[in-house]
This record gives structure tokens, C-alpha cells and sequence, in this order.
């Protein structure tokens, strides 16, 4: 039986064992069953360099890798918390990386992947941040620091984002309609599968006048959140 399964938004973080656990048990019980697994932004919660060698990020990378050991193929598209993934990165957890927009034949039905910052249009700070933070510039200058200093420096980017989260008026933080129906059209598509709101739902919408939809993967907190997709249909699950 054929079995696509997305992920996104885990934020993953080795000082959380329960969320390391659902991980864990995700990727031994749901992932091995899979004809592909993709992973749709910020699966990290942070990620500082291809380089970062401590035990609890070798930890996650041993698992990913564990994946492509079993010969299910490992797709991850960096989110705006994850953008540092390089081709180290690929070579450590024997996976591929996804520019974001990708489009994908999903079962015949051509499938736009997204992380979804990037719709979020009516969020101006974030789009400007998202600008400089994705420079060559500023990325090697950060790259060229020691990890040390850089770890330290995440932690203040993620005080400052949950700040902005938490003053942002709510509708900002969602996509920008106008936006998605131009990427769908764009990319002449009449499915998209983005994460990144945390407002897992499948949309219907029309494109070009035709039936569309829009997938909209959960964040990992207390439960696992997957979209589970067939030659016949997707759905969300919480686990
Ligand atoms: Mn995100």
C-alpha cells in the first residue's frame, strides 16, 4: 500500500525528552511503513551550522539517518528556524534538501511543498527579517563565528521571535490568501502542502477558476501531528 507521510514544524530540541521521545517514536513506527517521508521546515528549533557536533543534536541526526538505512527516502525543506541546513547536513542524515517552493508529483496530482513563512506576507517583520537573515552575506558572517557563540546568539534570535509572536495580532500570522493563490498559480498547481501557521487544516479553494486545496501540516507539542497520503486521499492525524 503506497504511504507519503509530511511532517513540519517539530521544533525539535534536545533539552525536551518527551518531544525527543514522540520523535523517536515516530520515526520507528510511522516513518519505516512510508514510500517517502518529507519533512516541511523547522524540524529543528534551532540550527546554528551543519557543524553543531553535540550529543543531542547527533542524537536527531542518528535517527533521520536511520531512515535512509532502511531505504525510505528522507526529504527536509529548511524552515525560517532551520534555513542554515547545508550539504553537510545532507551527507550527516543521508537525506535530500528541498528548496522551498518544490513542487512534487504526489500520486499523479502535481503537489506545491512549502514551509509557508513565506505567504505570511502581511507580516512585514518577519518578511523583512526572513530578507537579511536568508543573505549570503549575513549567512557567512554568522557561519564564521565559533559554535560556541553562535548557539548563544540562537537563543537570543528565539527570545526576540517569541516576543514578536506574542505582540503580533493574530491575523498576520496566518497566510496571506492573495499570496498562496499566486504561488498555486504560479507553480500551476491545484494542491499545496505547507506548515509553518500551526493551524493543521485542509482547505478547499478555487485556482484558475478550478477546485483547489490547500494542506496545512500541525506543530509537534504534547502530540505528533502527520499527514498520511495515498494514491486515493490525505489526511491529518494527531498521535
Ligand atoms: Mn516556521
Amino acid at each position: 500500500m503506497a504511504l507519503t507521510l509530511f511532517i513540519s514544524d517539530l521544533h525539535l530540541d534536545s533539552t525536551l525528552p518527551e518531544l525527543t521521545d514522540l520523535f523517536v517514536q515516530f520515526m520507528h513506527e510511522q516513518a519505516p511503513k512510508a514510500d517517502a517521508v518529507y519533512i516541511l521546515g523547522d524540524l529543528f528549533e534551532a540550527w546554528v551550522g551543519d557543524d553543531d557536533d553535540r550529543a543531542g543534536t547527533q542524537l536527531f541526526i542518528d535517527e533521520l539517518r536511520a531512515l535512509a538505512d532502511k531505504d525510505v527516502p528522507l526529504f527536509v525543506m529548511p524552515g525560517n528556524r532551520d534555513f542554515l541546513f547545508s550539504s553537510e547536513f545532507e551527507k550527516r542524515c543521508h537525506c535530500t534538501l528541498l528548496n522551498d517552493p518544490t513542487v512534487i508529483d504526489l500520486y499523479g496530482t502535481p503537489t506545491l511543498l512549502m514551509h509557508g513563512d513565506s505567504l505570511c506576507t502581511d507580516d512585514i517583520k518577519h518578511q523583512e527579517s526572513r530578507a537579511l537573515l536568508r543573505s549570503t552575506d549575513w549567512k557567512s558572517r554568522f557561519l564564521d563565528q565559533p559554535l560556541e557563540d553562535r548557539i548563544q546568539q540562537a537563543k537570543e534570535y528565539r527570545s526576540m521571535s517569541r516576543k514578536h509572536l506574542k505582540d503580533a495580532p493574530d491575523a498576520i500570522m496566518d497566510v496571506n490568501q492573495e499570496a498562496v493563490i499566486n504561488a498555486m498559480r504560479e507553480h500551476k498547481v491545484q494542491q499545496l502542502i505547507h506548515g509553518h501557521t500551526h493551524r493543521p487544516a485542509i482547505h478547499s479553494l478555487t485556482v484558475n477558476g478550478e477546485q483547489a486545496r490547500r494542506i496545512v501540516l500541525g506543530d509537534w507539542n504534547s502530540q505528533g501531528s502527520v499527514l498520511s497520503c495515498n494514491e486515493s486521499d490525505c489526511r491529518l492525524t494527531r498521535f
